[in-house]
Order: structure tokens, then C-alpha cells, then sequence
């Protein structure tokens, strides 16, 4: 039995990581049974990061490894696209995972009314009385992080800004259809919807998470996404 090792659900998604929402959507996707065990600590799972995929006494670590190797177990993600189509996938889910997703890190981590939620539910095994002091070393770090990639030094409003281009290039491809491309969803779905879900499950309303809950058509796509791979 394949065993996907994810962060709990948060915030009404099914993992307050979006990587592991990602993961379970392309393991339903797969048609391959497999269960679930969650845990809040990822030091001891590849990179210290989650998800991880348990396969006996193989774990293969990172939700792009995992996608590698469902396929190489039989799993078709991408059935029926064109290699043009092929190739704007890879480049959705790069846009995804390698930009989108650190604005969800900025939204949640960087702002200081949602960090105080964010921890609580993160860190919620952590005794309360220690949980601030365990957790500001770990924020300062991920918030250096952040500047030195860059995103984490514009403002709200200028991350607001760069991120508009990459739902408009989401929104224009849904007009043609219920999923990105076409009408069965593919592996671009899995990231895409996971970081949309996320953006928008973000507590506290900050200005992402209303950009995207008053999308309709994103909404309705996240929702649409949930229901067809959740
Ligand atoms: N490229 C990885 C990214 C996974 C990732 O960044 N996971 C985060 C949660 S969203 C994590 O476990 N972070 C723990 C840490 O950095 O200490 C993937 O696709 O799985």
C-alpha cells in the first residue's frame, strides 16, 4: 500500500501545505489505492520537507519525485495532450510551485495579523507557553529566505501586482474549458488548484486571499478541482 505522508488539513483545505494537497490529488488521479498519515513534523522525511511517499522500504520525497514515480508505476497524468500542451503544463506548474506558491508563504508567515493564526495551527502540538519563542527562529529564518529570493521585499500591493499576470494566464485558459486543459483534469490542475485553494484559505482576509475568493471563475475551478480529485 502506497502510504502519502502530508501536513493535517488546515484552514478547510484537505493540508495547510499546498504540496500535499498537490500530492493527494495526483495519487487520486493515479487510480492507485493508497492512505494517508499525517504528521506535523518534518524533520525526519526527505529534505526535511513533506509530502513524502512510503513505498515499502522506499520513501521518495517531494510531490515532482512522487508525480516520477507514479508514473513510472503506470500513472497517465497528461493523457491526450499535445507536446505544445505538454510544455505549457510544465511551465503552469513551474509557475505554480516556483512563484505562486511563495506568495502563500509571504501571505501567511510574513504578514503579522495572520502569522499569530498561522502558528497556532501549524505548531498546535507545541505547548502554547513555548510556542512563540520555539517558532521565531524558524520565521526569521523562512522571512531571510524570502528576501533573498526577492519576493519577500516588495510590498503587498507590488506582490499583488506581479502575481495579477499569473491569474489572468490561469483565468484565460479556463475560459476554454472546465480544467486547464480541456475537459479532464491533468497534473497541471494538482498544482495549480492546490495554490489557489491555499491563496484563498489564507485566515485573516489579506489582499491575496480576497483577490482570488472573489474570482468567481477561480473559485468555482478550486471547487471543481476538489471534487474531481479530492
Ligand atoms: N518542492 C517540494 C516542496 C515541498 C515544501 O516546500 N514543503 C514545505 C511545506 S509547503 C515543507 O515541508 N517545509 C518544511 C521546512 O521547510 O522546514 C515539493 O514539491 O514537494
Amino acid at each position: 500500500m502506497l502510504t502519502l505522508v502530508t501536513y493535517p488539513p488546515a484552514f478547510g483545505q484537505p493540508s495547510g501545505s499546498p504540496f500535499c494537497v498537490k500530492a493527494l490529488y495526483l495519487l487520486n488521479l493515479s487510480g492507485l489505492p493508497w492512505q494517508r498519515k499525517d504528521t506535523g513534523d518534518p524533520r525526519n522525511w526527505p529534505k526535511g520537507k513533506l509530502p513524502a511517499l512510503w513505498v515499502d522500504d522506499e520513501i521518495i520525497g517531494d510531490s515532482d519525485n512522487i508525480r516520477m514515480w507514479l508514473e513510472e508505476h503506470g500513472a497517465t497524468f497528461d493523457d491526450g495532450l499535445s507536446d505544445l500542451d505538454r510544455a505549457t503544463s510544465r511551465a503552469f506548474i513551474r509557475m505554480a510551485e516556483e512563484h505562486m506558491y511563495f506568495h502563500i508563504v509571504l501571505d501567511r508567515w510574513g504578514n503579522k495579523f495572520v502569522w499569530p493564526i498561522v502558528r497556532d495551527t501549524y505548531f498546535a502540538e507545541i505547548p502554547s507557553l513555548l510556542r512563540s519563542f520555539i517558532t521565531r527562529g524558524l520565521r526569521k529564518m523562512l522571512l531571510r529566505g524570502m528576501d533573498a529570493q526577492g519576493l519577500g521585499r516588495l510590498t503587498a500591493g507590488e506582490r499583488l501586482d506581479r502575481i495579477e499576470p499569473d491569474l489572468q494566464a490561469i483565468t484565460n485558459r479556463l475560459w476554454q474549458g472546465p480544467f486547464l486543459f480541456g475537459a479532464k483534469p491533468t497534473a497541471a490542475d494538482a498544482s495549480i488548484a492546490a495554490m489557489l485553494g491555499a491563496m484563498a484559505a489564507t485566515p485573516g482576509g489579506t489582499a491575496l486571499s480576497r483577490r482570488v475568493k472573489e474570482d468567481e471563475i477561480l473559485v468555482t475551478y478550486v471547487n471543481r478541482v476538489a471534487t474531481a480529485l479530492g
